[in-house]
């Protein structure tokens, strides 16, 4: 199992937080999927077989979101 933490930009509430857990978790591989508000930071643990920071980054963007790194 990886872990990854990338920078996000534009959650404001809870359930903007909720989507981006959703959306990340519903990727085969993501065991789970961590949001902090505060910090704007989403920490996603994962399968490196199966799953790849790419395709995180392209699901955050797609909910909305903008992924500063
Ligand atoms: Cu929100």
């Amino acid at each position: 199992m990886q872990t990854e933490t990338i920078t996000v930009k534009g959650m404001t509430c809870m359930g903007c937080v909720n989507s981006v857990k959703n959306v990340l978790e519903k990727i085969p591989g993501v065991s789970s999927a961590d949001v902090s508000l505060e910090q704007g930071l989403v920490t996603v643990q994962y399968d490196v077989a199966m799953a790849g920071v790419a395709q995180f980054k392209e699901a955050i963007e797609d909910a909305g979101f903008e992924v500063v790194n």
